[in-house]
């Protein structure tokens, strides 16, 4: 097989020219990802150079070289943030011992389950982000867009690395299923619920990048914690990169609600949709939707899987061995809200239970701080209206809370009261239908669609005006 200069073609810090069994089954994957990427990647825009960050090195800066590339050619590189000295396994029945470099034959299934759902995720979302492309408020959303699709490309190689360096035959099978199952696919469908939904419009891009990637924070800094010193590393270092996907929810999510109270206050009805925006009520619904989608996302509130997870050290909780002091989690006990007799009630559950939950807490204080930060801007803009975060109990699929009614304040209703109201609470055909009518493409540089304000700062200190993707 010709051989591949794999220092330039796939920058990396673990030593990959050095391994030559690792390059054999890279030189094998790689093509079928190239492949997978012009089927199922970016719809259109391919040959056009992109104003792109690209990470060539774990230091500080070396993971933000601005430049414009084509999407095919961009370099999806293997990093692990540096090995710290004298790790020890955060949290679980082994705390306070040192880390694994490679994994425990008893723990195999599990950590090889829990790299592929996470693996799972990033070409899911590049599936599920597809079309937007074709219809970008502005060429500096567009760009945003594709840097978010080739990180996640890149966090693809992330998981494929580790299933290719330590699962043998299993990972290099898991890997290439990686790249067969499909977003939304009925007969092989991506294996979380949330990444099968369809992301049609950008009011659902930037709620998707907003909840969906955020609970792949979360869930990135529980596997940080882990004992297998590699998926640890691996994940550091894609926090990174996931800060800026959170950067483009937050304020993609802010411009369209400046936006829409702007408009709903010109027009002299206080209706935003007569202006071409996209008014307040329903951009709360869009929350509520992929709000409720991204709560599933952290399984079982009462869970023996999180409990085996934490057990054994394969996950701890947000900032585990920063944070917390006590790292067993044994004789503690969580107040859950629980369903009993049709009735919301508690009950004590075993804290190790509860490790989804308590994860969950965490993520949701960070999403009430970005509403904090979104009525700041309501309120800026002279308007009283107060997006919320809808309870955890509403909408639900998973978990303790599914097969029950709750409305967003999370009391327990029949089906024929949520029936009743849910045109108001989730998105209608019609507001579907109104919001895609919106999304026409606007591709002249500097320029931005009506529904949405224009950013407030360029990208790497370039201006508004600049050409971000070359047409
Ligand atoms: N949909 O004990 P349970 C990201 C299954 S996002 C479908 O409640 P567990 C990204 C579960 O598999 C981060 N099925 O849950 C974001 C189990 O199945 P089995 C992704 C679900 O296992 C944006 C059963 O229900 N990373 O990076 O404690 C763009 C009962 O399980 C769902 C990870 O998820 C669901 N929502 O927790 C790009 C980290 N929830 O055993 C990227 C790795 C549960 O009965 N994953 N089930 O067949 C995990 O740690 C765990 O799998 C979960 C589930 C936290 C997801
Ligand atoms: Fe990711
Ligand atoms: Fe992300």
């Amino acid at each position: 097989m010709a051989s591949i200069d794999y220092e330039s073609r796939i920058p990396n810090n673990v030593d990959l020219a050095h391994d030559r069994r690792l390059q054999r089954a890279l030189e094998k994957w790689q093509p079928a990802f190239l492949d997978w990427w012009q089927t199922m990647g970016p719809e259109g825009f391919q040959t056009k150079d992109v104003y792109l960050r690209t990470a060539v090195s774990t230091e500080a800066g070396g993971w933000a070289n601005f430049g414009h590339v084509k999407m095919p050619d961009y370099r999806w590189g293997i990093f692990l943030s540096d090995q710290e000295q004298d790790r020890v396994i955060p949290a679980g029945d082994d705390a306070g011992k040192p880390v694994w470099q490679d994994v425990p034959g008893e723990y195999r299934n599990l950590l090889r389950r829990i790299i592929v759902t996470q693996g799972d995720t990033e070409p899911a979302s590049v599936e599920q982000q597809r079309w937007l492309a074709q219809t970008a408020p502005s060429l500096q959303d567009m760009r945003n867009l594709f840097q978010v699709n080739v990180e996640e490309g890149r966090h693809l190689w992330a998981m494929v690395y580790l299933l290719h360096a330590h699962f043998g035959r299993d990972g290099r099978d898991e890997a290439d299923d990686l790249l067969a199952r499909r977003a939304g696919d009925e007969d092989k469908p991506r294996i979380l619920e949330a990444f099968n939904q369809p992301c049609p419009d950008w009011l659902s891009f930037f709620c998707f990048t907003t909840f969906m990637d955020r609970d792949g924070k979360y869930q990135l800094g529980s596997l940080a914690e882990s004992a297998f010193d590699p998926l640890s590393r691996t994940c550091r270092f894609m926090l990174v990169e996931e800060a800026h996907h959170l950067f483009v929810g937050e304020s993609g999510v802010e411009r369209i609600i400046r936006r829409g109270a702007q408009l709903t206050k010109e027009d002299p009805n206080g209706n935003a949709r007569a202006l071409g925006g996209i008014d307040l009520p329903t951009i709360q619904k869009w929350i509520n939707y992929w709000f409720c989608y991204s709560i599933d996302l952290f399984g079982g509130e009462i869970s023996s899987n999180a409990s085996e997870y934490f057990a054994a050290g394969l996950k701890g909780r947000w900032a585990e061995a920063k944070d917390f002091t006590e790292h067993s989690a044994l004789d503690q006990f969580y107040t859950m809200p629980v369903i009993k007799d049709g009735k919301v009630t508690t009950e004590e559950v075993p804290l190790r239970n509860a490790m989804n939950e308590v994860l969950r807490d965490s993520y949701i204080g960070d999403c009430e701080r970005v509403m904090r930060r979104w009525n700041k801007a309501l309120q800026d803009e002279g308007l009283d209206f107060v997006m919320k975060l809808p309870s955890s109990r509403f909408f639900r699929r998973q978990g303790i809370y599914a097969g029950h009614h709750f409305n967003p304040e999370g009391e327990i209703i029949t089906a024929e009261e949520f029936a009743a109201h849910a045109d108001t609470w989730l998105p209608t055909d019609d507001d579907r239908e109104y919001v895609q009518g919106l999304m026409h493409p606007v591709y002249e540089a500097g320029k931005v669609a009506n529904w949405i304000a224009p950013p407030t700062r360029g990208i790497n200190r370039q201006d508004l005006e600049f050409e971000y993707v070359r047409l």
